[in-house]
């Protein structure tokens, strides 16, 4: 494996980006301090950091250290910022370039910078077949997983405590076959695809306190098989115990890309029980589309209580990694785009945000909702279980609700045997109607819902169970539902 400076795979995937010019400069830089902890009640907070504070979360960017001599990019991030990720400075060709030989000068330069500041730090990343060394692809299998948790422990070690959440795993997933395929690495050709349990067990054991995190791109999508792969991938640790705590969504988007049901997506992954967070958020374009796309994903992000916070891949167009697209929210003179006041906006929007999250959260149901207004707590209740024995059955979940509509997640499970397709139905009681369907396909409509298996849920192990779920309009309701296989 040599050296890359780029992923294989990071031209191709944003093949069709937009390329737009720079949005005018939109004023000078405000004067707020970054870390105001606390913004009176009520009262609009003037950076992303403290704004992003008031609903419990972070909004944080990545920071190269061979940038730290500019002072203004220092002071922007000091004044907007209060978390960060380091760009490239720990990643296992910057931390480890020899076997068993560490170094951590320009991550340390980073991580102490950011704890004089009180911010969050994202660690970034431990497993990932790119920006590795050219040593590792010379090992056999024994010497590489020897070599991986060395470089686990040593790197976790080293910053053990100082770490909020790492991304232990980063871009695994294939982009196109099969849900589920693995891209192929030399992790994969010489570990098997149980490199990434391994490395999350490791991760645990290494440092206990950070949350673990898998971390991807183009699974922004709640439909994309990617997602499905690795939702999959996520709901199975949880099942059996695997330690992780968190799914990190990179968002490289354009403006045009925001996925309709980014933030369903983001509710699905809470739903199995991990944060959501965005880690490396950046939107080609320019004016007020850019700063409409910004906005709907930091409004996705502040509707789901377990999305925790986002990062912004950079603070500058001018040093970005694609900054033809012009997709963050400075422009090369620092100065603040469109995007920017969205985002500010958007998070100054934001209801407090009083869902706990644990380290480890060994539950895997819902979590509880925070509507973007004053509505209503949702009604969680199930609807009534229905017998088990037959083919199948389903329970329908309340897992957000506002006024005049609600989101829901249906458990479709198997009875005594194994199931291979399923259809699951029921009647609205009150003249409901589905806006929004994922992981399943609607048939009709009108007030008796059917709803089939998608092309990659349909088979169901004995005894286990999958889900779909949907948004829709009406007063939240959780009919008993009939389940029915071929
Ligand atoms: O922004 C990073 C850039 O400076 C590096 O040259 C590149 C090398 O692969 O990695 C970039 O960051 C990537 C991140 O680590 C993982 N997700 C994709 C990011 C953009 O390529």
């Amino acid at each position: 494996m040599g050296e890359n400076p780029l992923p294989a795979d990071g031209g191709r995937r944003l093949v069709g980006t937009r390329r737009l010019l720079v949005a005018g400069a939109l004023g000078v830089l405000g004067t707020a301090t970054a870390l105001a902890a606390s913004v009176p009640a009520g009262a609009a907070a003037g950076t992303l950091g403290a704004a992003a504070a008031q609903s419990g979360r972070y909004y944080g960017a990545a920071i190269a250290a061979g940038h730290m001599n500019d002072s203004t990019y220092v002071a922007t991030w000091d004044r907007e910022f209060n978390a960060v990720t380091p760009e490239n400075e720990m990643k296992w060709d910057a931390t480890e370039p020899s076997r068993g030989s560490f170094r951590f000068t320009s991550a340390d330069q980073i991580v102490s910078h950011a704890q004089s500041k009180g911010m969050k730090i994202r660690g970034h990343t431990l497993v990932w077949h790119n920006q590795l060394p050219s040593w590792v692809g010379g090992l056999s299998a024994s010497d590489l997983r020897s070599a991986m948790t060395n470089h686990i422990n040593n790197v976790m070690g080293h910053y053990k405590g100082k770490i909020y959440a790492w991304d232990v795993v980063n871009e695994a997933f294939a982009d196109g076959g099969a849900v589920g395929t693995l891209r192929s690495s030399v992790f994969t050709q010489k570990l098997g695809n149980g490199f990434i349990e391994e490395a999350f067990r490791a991760a645990r054991a290494a440092d206990p306190n950070a949350k673990l995190c898998y971390n991807d791109y183009n699974i922004d999508d709640a439909n994309a098989n990617k997602t499905r792969g690795v939702y999959n991938m996520i709901k199975d640790f949880k099942a059996r115990g695997v330690p992780i705590d968190c799914v990190g969504l990179q968002s490289h988007l354009s403006s045009g890309s925001v996925p309709s049901n980014y933030q369903q997506n983001i509710a699905q992954f809470a739903a199995l029980g991990v944060d959501v967070q965005i880690t490396e958020l950046d939107i080609g374009g320019s004016g007020s589309a850019q700063a409409d796309a910004y906005r709907r994903v930091t409004q996705a992000c502040t509707a789901v209580p377990r999305c925790t916070g986002i990062t912004v891949w950079g603070i500058t167009d001018k040093y970005s990694w694609r900054s033809g697209d012009t997709p963050l929210l400075f422009d090369g003179n620092f100065n603040k785009k469109q995007a920017y006041t969205a985002v500010l906006d958007a998070l100054n929007a934001a209801t407090p945000n009083t869902s706990p999250s644990p380290t480890t959260s060994p539950n895997t149901s819902p979590s509880p909702t925070t509507s973007p207004n004053t509505s209503p707590s949702p009604n969680t209740s199930p609807s009534p279980t229905p017998p088990v024995g037959g083919a199948c059955s389903a329970t329908i979940e309340t897992t957000n609700s506002w006024p005049g509509g609600f989101q829901s997640t249906v458990t479709v499970r198997a009875g005594s045997s194994a199931v291979n397709g399923w259809t699951v139905k029921w009647t609205w009681p009150s003249g409901q109607s589905i806006s929004s369907l994922w992981n399943g396909t609607q048939s009709g409509s009108g007030s008796s819902v059917t709803v089939s298996n998608a092309p990659y849920n349909g088979s169901i192990a004995a005894g286990s169970s999958t889900t779909f779920g949907f948004t829709a309009n009406g007063s939240a309701a959780t009919p008993t539902a009939t389940c029915t296989s071929p």
